[in-house]
């Protein structure tokens, strides 16, 4: 199983239970500052300490989650709404316990380790609501994301007819949309996951939503 570390967290601390050999692990990081302890706590010899064989690789964030896909490194540290679209771009990843502003242990199984890895984040709660433009011929923004049973509202602002069409979701059964030129369309999401939609009228038109705790 793949997964990565949200990382708009601080001062996050890794834990790991300790193992009998060193499980090699490989993180993705770039430059930024906010990354530093994972440098450091390697530096320190934290890892070691705790079974793990840790290699620290500046990987640039276009590519971060691509080097997570190939099998390049087990990890990568980036901030959440960069994992967001990584998620929308169908990445597995570990993402819970998003919802409050309390220190929340997150639990992560991946490829390699003797056991799970825990951790501390800080989330914020995700929106209640989201709007979302329908131009021509473009949704803005065309990733949004929305707290579980809370709606998105699309509003329709250009010359040309455009539809919201559900291609994927965890919700069967979704209307395919009628083309509208003027107008909204609310739709309230009740399961989590990564709603993707297009526009019937213009294929290369198409967004999605996510949906979290
Ligand atoms: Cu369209």
């Amino acid at each position: 199983m793949k997964s990565l570390w949200t990382a708009a967290l601080l001062g996050a601390t890794i834990i790991a239970a300790p193992a009998m050999a060193q499980t090699k692990v490989a993180i993705g990081i770039s430059g930024w500052t906010g990354f530093a302890p994972l440098t450091l706590a390697k530096e320190a010899g934290i890892f070691a300490k705790n079974g793990l064989d840790v290699t620290i690789k500046k990987i640039p964030q276009a590519s971060r989650h691509l080097a997570i896909a190939s099998g390049d490194v087990q990890c990568a540290a980036t901030t959440v709404e960069t994992w967001v679209v990584w998620n929308a771009n169908g990445v597995a990843t570990t993402a819970d316990s998003i919802g409050g502003f309390t220190i929340q242990m997150v639990s992560a199984t991946f490829t390699g380790l003797s056991g799970p890895v825990s951790f501390t984040e800080h989330a914020t709660t995700p929106p209640a609501l989201a709007a979302v433009t329908v131009g021509d011929n473009f949704f803005d923004k065309a990733t949004e994301v929305v707290q579980i049973n809370h709606a998105v509202t699309w509003t329709w602002s250009g010359m040309n007819p455009h539809t919201v069409s559900f291609t994927g979701g965890p919700e069967s059964g979704t209307p395919a949309g009628m083309p509208q030129t003027s107008g909204t369309y609310q739709r309230t999401f009740t399961s989590t996951g990564t709603f993707s939609y297009f526009c019937r009228v213009h294929g290369s038109m198409t967004g999605s939503v996510t949906v979290v705790h």
